[in-house]
């Protein structure tokens, strides 16, 4: 049987471990191979030399969030060709090679997104030269996750395949054509094959319409006390069509997993890793409300005493079902509202109201679920007198709002509907902001625009007004949950001390 490694490059949360990692190796582990999991992020993070030039950084600068940190000490290694910090994250990764080679892999699959993507390719290349040098011509190297899902043909130079989408059926499709040597590898549904540059675009890949046929995610060899909770979903997809976000398109059709099996799962985890905190990974939890309503009875009634929190939409939550949620374990809640102009939540397509979001956070708040918050300045259509109106609603509601976090509006992907579709927006022109050059490889980071009758720098105005706001109201970029210790944590925070605890606490 093939040995596979499953690599996750730093640097990534540590707040719950990879799902799509966990969920890939059960699949092959069912088929009976041979899987192990490096999720490298854990170890990136207490690599002596790497902390303690981050911890340098931060007594420079005197403030940022610590995970920024690690990100821009990657950023300027290997995109600003730091040479010392190039030297800290090579030898960081010559560790890793020495380890992906002991275990004896010969199809190394790499999960990537924009942040782990530098470490990824990298570690790639890294592994090529190894391999090369030993005259090993046998091997794989295997991409997927939401990264390479877009920018896809760039990244085939550093792979042999490159997965678009759901990966369960793909991965299981190269392992087992590897396996057999069938040549039928280069053609697998859902890839992008470079075999000898010979790249080769496949049909896509029939999502997976049954969820419940999965088997239960396997964490069993990541190191699970270095993660705050363990993950889990109870859907793929998303009911919404948001103008700015690609999940549907990602994902495409909704769909939900039976609560009974939910619920199996959580009993199986918690038992397997003495572990009673989950983390909900959907990218939302009420698509559903129905379901998540009959997941929240079966919880209470098999008396899990588990906790649990995730993203959710605030229209569709009734009193009753948050106090449900609550009852069932619920801490915490993670909303996008973006912005509190109704004209925005429009032109957005959030499909939510005002009304629906002061609705949802009241009730969290009176069921003791802890609200956290995602605001977005500078969508296109937005002009001053919506950025007030956000300010406004925050200072109106802030004793509703327990943490925020502020996005500028960005374009980091072509697929979005606004990207699609500039003229509804009112953009004159979109065009490559920000290009970067990766190990030779030329890549457009993010896509800029220019919109008619707005300020050059709205954004930028705009992103400091607000984060100004939330500071004014003392509104944290972190999540705790309402417990004892979160109260106290809150104190502290409002003394002004909280940067002496974060280290400590499940920043989100
Ligand atoms: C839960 C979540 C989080 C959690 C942490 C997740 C964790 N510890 O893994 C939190 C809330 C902390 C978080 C934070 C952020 N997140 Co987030 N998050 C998600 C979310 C909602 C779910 C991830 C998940 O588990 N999905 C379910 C699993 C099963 O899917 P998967 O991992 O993608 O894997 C499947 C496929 O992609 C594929 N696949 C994946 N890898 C591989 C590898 C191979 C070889 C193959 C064949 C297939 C394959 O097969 C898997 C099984 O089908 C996703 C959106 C989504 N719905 O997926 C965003 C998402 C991953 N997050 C995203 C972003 C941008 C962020 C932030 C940077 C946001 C911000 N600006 O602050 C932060 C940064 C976090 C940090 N500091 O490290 C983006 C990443 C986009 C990108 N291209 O990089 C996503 C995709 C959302 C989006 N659409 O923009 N996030
Ligand atoms: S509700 Fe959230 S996940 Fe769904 S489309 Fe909108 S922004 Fe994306």
């Amino acid at each position: 049987m093939s040995r596979i490694a499953l690599i996750e490059p730093p640097p990534w949360d540590i707040g719950s471990p990879n799902l799509g990692i966990a969920y890939l190796k059960s699949v092959l582990v069912a088929d009976g191979h041979n899987v192990s999991t490096f999720l490298l992020s854990p170890y990136f993070y207490d690599d002596k030399k790497i902390k303690n030039e981050v911890l340098k950084q931060r007594r420079i600068f005197k403030k940022g969030h610590i995970f920024n940190i690690y990100f821009d000490m990657v950023w300027d290694a290997y995109i600003e060709g730091d040479k010392e910090k190039q030297k800290l994250c090579n030898d960081f990764l010559e560790k890793c090679v020495e380890k992906l080679l002991d275990s004896g892999a010969t199809i190394f699959s790499f999960s990537l997104n924009h942040l782990t993507l530098p470490m990824g390719l990298k570690l790639a290349q890294k592994l090529r030269e190894e391999m090369d040098k030993e005259g090993n011509d046998d091997y794989l190297l295997v991409a997927g996750g939401p990264t390479p899902s877009t920018l896809i043909t760039s990244l085939a130079p550093f792979f042999n395949i490159i997965c678009i989408g759901e990966g369960e059926e793909t991965l299981r499709e190269i392992v087992k054509y590897y396996q057999e040597k069938s040549n039928k590898l280069e053609t697998v549904p859902g890839t992008v094959t470079n075999f000898s540059g010979h790249i080769l675009h496949n049909p896509p890949r029939e999502l997976i319409m049954d969820l419940n046929a999965l088997p239960f995610p396997d964490f069993r060899d990541i190191p699970k006390k270095k993660y705050g909770a363990i993950a889990i979903q109870t859907s793929r997809g998303c009911v919404a069509r948001c103008a700015f976000c690609d999940e549907t398109i990602y994902w495409s059709k909704y769909r939900w997993r039976k609560p009974e099996k939910v619920v199996k799962e959580i009993e199986f985890q918690s038992q397997r890793y003495g572990t009673t905190n989950f983390r909900f990974h959907d990218s939302l939890i009420n698509g559903s409300p129905k379901h998540l309503e009959e997941l929240c009875d079966l919880l209470k009634e098999k008396n899990l005493h588990i906790t649990w929190g995730g993203n959710a939409r605030v229209n569709g939550l009734t009193e009753e079902l948050i106090n449900k949620m609550s009852e069932s374990g619920c801490k915490y809640l993670l909303f996008g509202i973006e912005s509190a102009s109704q004209k925005i939540l429009d032109d957005m397509r959030k499909k939510i109201t005002i009304e629906e979001i002061i609705s949802a956070l009241k009730i969290c708040q009176s069921a003791g679920i802890w609200t956290h918050t995602h605001w977005m300045t500078g969508f296109p259509t937005e002009r001053w007198e919506d950025v007030e109106q956000t300010i406004s609603f925050i200072e109106n509601n802030k004793k509703l709002i327990d943490s925020a976090t502020v996005h500028p509006f960005t374009m980091p992907t072509r697929f979005c509907h606004v990207f699609n579709n500039p003229q509804i927006y009112g953009l004159t022109e979109i065009y490559p902001k920000r290009k970067i050059n990766l190990f030779g490889i030329e890549l457009i980071w993010e896509y800029g625009f220019k919109v008619a009758g707005r300020e050059e720098n709205h954004i930028e105005r705009a992103t400091e007004r607000v984060e100004e706001t939330l500071k004014k109201c003392r509104i944290p970029d972190l999540i705790f949950t309402k417990s004892i210790q979160g109260k106290v944590l809150q104190s502290i925070y409002q003394i002004g001390a909280l940067k002496l605890f974060r280290r400590w606490v499940p920043i989100y």
